[in-house]
Order: C-alpha cells, then sequence, then structure tokens
C-alpha cells in the first residue's frame, strides 16, 4: 500500500488531520486500533473553544455543531458559599461551545467517509520504520492480513498511550496531582445554561451538560479511587453539597455513564522525530480542568497539515521544520492555564492552610479584578490559532 500520510489514530487529531489534508489535495490512510462504534461511543471532552468552532465552520465540518451546540457566554466559579460569573462576552467579546467530543468524532468519519476517506477500524500490532527518510507502517488489518503502508510522513495521533511516540527519546515534562476526576453522564435535564466550577473543602465539583436532557458532572476523587465504589446516591449527595449555591438546584437521573479519568500535565519535546509528527494526547496531555485537551489536539493538526502540503506539495520545508516549536508555544499556554485552574480549584490532601489562603486569594481576585478575569477568560475561550503566545 502507499500514500503519502499515513495517520495514527482516528481521534479528533487524526481524523481532523485526514480532512484537512484531503481539502489540499493530500492523500492519507487512517488506522485504528478500536472499531469504528467504540471511538464514536467514548465518552470524553465537552467544550470546544471558539478557534476550535471557527476552524470546523471553515472546513465545512460544522452544520450539526451549528444546530445542535450550545453556546456559552461564561462559566462561573464557586468558592467560600458563593457564585461569581465570568462574562466571557464581556470580557474578550467571544465565548465557547459545549458540544460533545464524540459528536466531533462522528461528525468527523461521517465527512471523512462520505469524500472517500481510506479508514481502517480494528488493525493491531502497528509498526513504524524508515522514519528517517522512507517511513513504512506495518500492521495487521482487520482481516487478520498482515500489510505494509508505504508514505511521505507519518502522524502519531494514537493518544497517551500508542505507540508513535515510543518510536524515539524525546524529553518527557511530567506532573502528577494527587487526585482525580469521576465523571457521570445523567439522564436529567441541566437546571442552569452554564458551566460551574467549584472549589469546596471537601473537594472539586464540576457542572457542565451535553443537551437539554442530559447532564455531565464531575467529583474530585483521590487517585486510585474505583468507579464501582461510589453508589448513584453518594455521587448525588457529594455533588449537591460540593456545588451548592443560592438558587442552584441539582436535577438528579438515571446514570448513563460513570468513570474516574486521571489527572496529568505531560508533554513531549519535541513533536518530530525525522518523518514522524506527534500530534494531540500522543505529544502532550492536561488535566482536564481548562477545557484544553482536545482543543489542543485540533490547533496541532491545524498545522501539521499546512505544514505537510507546503511540503509534500511544494517542497517546503519551513513549516514541517517549525512544526515542534510552533505547537509548543501553544501547548505550554494551555498546559500552564490548565495547571494554574487545577491548582486553584482543587482541594487536595496536601493543601496545607497557607496553600489554602493562597487559593481562596486568587480566586477572590480572579472574580472581582476585571484584568484578572480577562486573563481566565481569554484562556478559556482559546487564544486565536497562530497567535501562539
Ligand atoms: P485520542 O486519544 O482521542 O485518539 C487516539 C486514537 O488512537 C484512539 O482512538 C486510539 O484507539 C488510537 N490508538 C491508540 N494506539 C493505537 C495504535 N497502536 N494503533 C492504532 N490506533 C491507536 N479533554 C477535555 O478537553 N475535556 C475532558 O473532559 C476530557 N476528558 C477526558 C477523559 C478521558 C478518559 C480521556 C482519556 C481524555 C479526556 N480528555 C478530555 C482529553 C481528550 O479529549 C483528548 O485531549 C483528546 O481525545 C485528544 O485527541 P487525540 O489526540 O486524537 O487522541
Ligand atoms: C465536560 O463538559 O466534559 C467538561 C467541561 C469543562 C471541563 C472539562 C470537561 O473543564
Amino acid at each position: 500500500m502507499r500514500t503519502q500520510v499515513g495517520i495514527i489514530g482516528a481521534g479528533p487529531a487524526g481524523l481532523l488531520l485526514s480532512h484537512l489534508l484531503a481539502r489540499a489535495g493530500i492523500d492519507s490512510v487512517v488506522l485504528e486500533a478500536r472499531s469504528r462504534d467504540y471511538v464514536e461511543r467514548r465518552v470524553r471532552a465537552g467544550v470546544l473553544e471558539h478557534p476550535t468552532v471557527e476552524l470546523l465552520r471553515e472546513v465545512g465540518l460544522a452544520e450539526r455543531l451549528d444546530r445542535e451546540g450550545m453556546p456559552h457566554d461564561g462559566i462561573s466559579l464557586r468558592f467560600d458559599g458563593g457564585d461569581h460569573r465570568i462574562d466571557f462576552a464581556d470580557l474578550v467579546g467571544r465565548g465557547i461551545t459545549v458540544y460533545g467530543q464524540q459528536e466531533v468524532v462522528k461528525d468527523l468519519i461521517a465527512a471523512r467517509l462520505r469524500d472517500g476517506g481510506d479508514l481502517r477500524f480494528e488493525v493491531s500490532d502497528v509498526t513504524l520504520d524508515g522514519l528517517a527518510d522512507a517511513p513504512v507502517i506495518g500492521f495487521t488489518d482487520a482481516d487478520g492480513q498482515r500489510q505494509e503502508l508505504r508514505c511521505d510522513a507519518v502522524a502519531g495521533c494514537d493518544g497517551f498511550h500508542g505507540i508513535s511516540r515510543g518510536t524515539f527519546e524525546p524529553q518527557m515534562f511530567d506532573r502528577e496531582y494527587p487526585y482525580a476526576w469521576l465523571g457521570i453522564l445523567a439522564k436529567a435535564a441541566p437546571t442552569q445554561h452554564e458551566l460551574a466550577y467549584a472549589n469546596h473543602p471537601r473537594g472539586f465539583a464540576l457542572y457542565s451538560m451535553r443537551s437539554p436532557e442530559i447532564t455531565r458532572l464531575y467529583l474530585q476523587v483521590p487517585p486510585d479511587t474505583d468507579a464501582g465504589a461510589w453508589s448513584d446516591a453518594r455521587i448525588w449527595d457529594e455533588l449537591g453539597v460540593r456545588l451548592a449555591a443560592d438558587g442552584f438546584t441539582l436535577n438528579e437521573g438515571p446514570l448513563i455513564e460513570k468513570s474516574v479519568t486521571g489527572m496529568r500535565s505531560v508533554v513531549a519535546e519535541p513533536m518530530r522525530h525525522g518523518r514522524l509528527f506527534l500530534a494531540g494526547d500522543a505529544a502532550h496531555i492536561v488535566p482536564p480542568t481548562g477545557a484544553k485537551g482536545m482543543n489542543l489536539a485540533i490547533a496541532d493538526v491545524r498545522v501539521l497539515a499546512e505544514a505537510l502540503t507546503d511540503y509534500l506539495r511544494r517542497g517546503d520545508e519551513s513549516g514541517v521544520d517549525a512544526y515542534s516549536d510552533t505547537c509548543l508555544r501553544r501547548v505550554w499556554r494551555a498546559e500552564h492555564f490548565s495547571w494554574w485552574m487545577t491548582s486553584m480549584l482543587h482541594v487536595s490532601p496536601d493543601t496545607d492552610p497557607f496553600a489554602r489562603r493562597l487559593q481562596l486569594s486568587q480566586l477572590h481576585y480572579t472574580v472581582t479584578s476585571r484584568a484578572a478575569a480577562t486573563s481566565l477568560a481569554e484562556n478559556y475561550v482559546g487564544l486565536p490559532h497562530g497567535e501562539n503566545r
């Protein structure tokens, strides 16, 4: 088999890259370990940054997003019994859209299949060779046949637990947090329009949603928590305590998903090795407090698609040579913002009294200073693509 770009992974990064390359006339093949049904049902991110929505519109992928997505002009921070709104529209003139990652993935797969894209699901034993100058991807296809895919470049979009990052030895930057998130999806109508992030002495909680019928909620739990150890009743009780605010009520309902997600900050530098380019979670992960994970993956592949197009169509290597540094500026900005939101909002076992006072001071300053609120707002809604500070 031969193509111009071999893409490993059919998450948001791999699928959007394939779509963007196709728009530029570049052929690609996407190799995915899981089934189509699995990747389309995987519950993950929920918030699309403003630049993400703009890009999806620009490239013809926002028809259902514009119909079913929920535009939000702010969030609120809850602490010390108060609820404080951060008004994105007033502060930075733009907002976010709540639209589940699995919906983005469904739209991307539908678009690629509609356009004749080559997506191979349920592949296994993927190997990478010849990354210096003539990449060859080995894999066993869904029918058990061993295949070889020769290509001009490989995009490692295979997530944090994929194989592509392990083919070289990038410098790893890593920060573990002493807590995790227990996330639930509930068949319960949201009782308020916007997201609420709560810093409560018993721990962090997040109020989000997926549709007028589905609420998305998270609770900070110890890092080694087994989701099964939390009964539905215990989850609702704890959410009610941590999210309490004047006038706020919480609709309960049957849980349709319950899982624990670890909290880590990781960056691999560089994001390129010869003809291999890492994008998305394969290169970096962030704690979900800043709602950056999927948005960073999308920002990476916007840069990568342009760089590979310049290289493969015009022999211009400036984009691929600058790829890693260009992406890492945005990655580190998102890493810092995600670490900052996480540190400000979570009370961990080692949050000593001094650190607790610092947290409360930071929260109070953020909701009373226009300058501080503007800084949160511009990072949360997403810095414009290309303005990688
Ligand atoms: P992905 O992990 O989405 O996709 C990688 C793909 O590669 C997967 O489909 C995988 O099956 C495939 N793959 C792996 N190894 C392979 C191999 N050897 N061969 C072929 N295919 C292979 N972000 C947020 O912003 N908010 C959240 O609330 C949030 N919650 C999350 C919860 C969980 C449990 C996880 C794991 C992540 C969460 N994230 C969240 C982050 C998440 O949204 C990622 O940032 C996003 O999926 C990144 O997209 P990709 O880089 O495409 O990686
Ligand atoms: C979600 O709706 O899943 C969500 C929202 C905001 C976050 C993380 C997750 O920071």
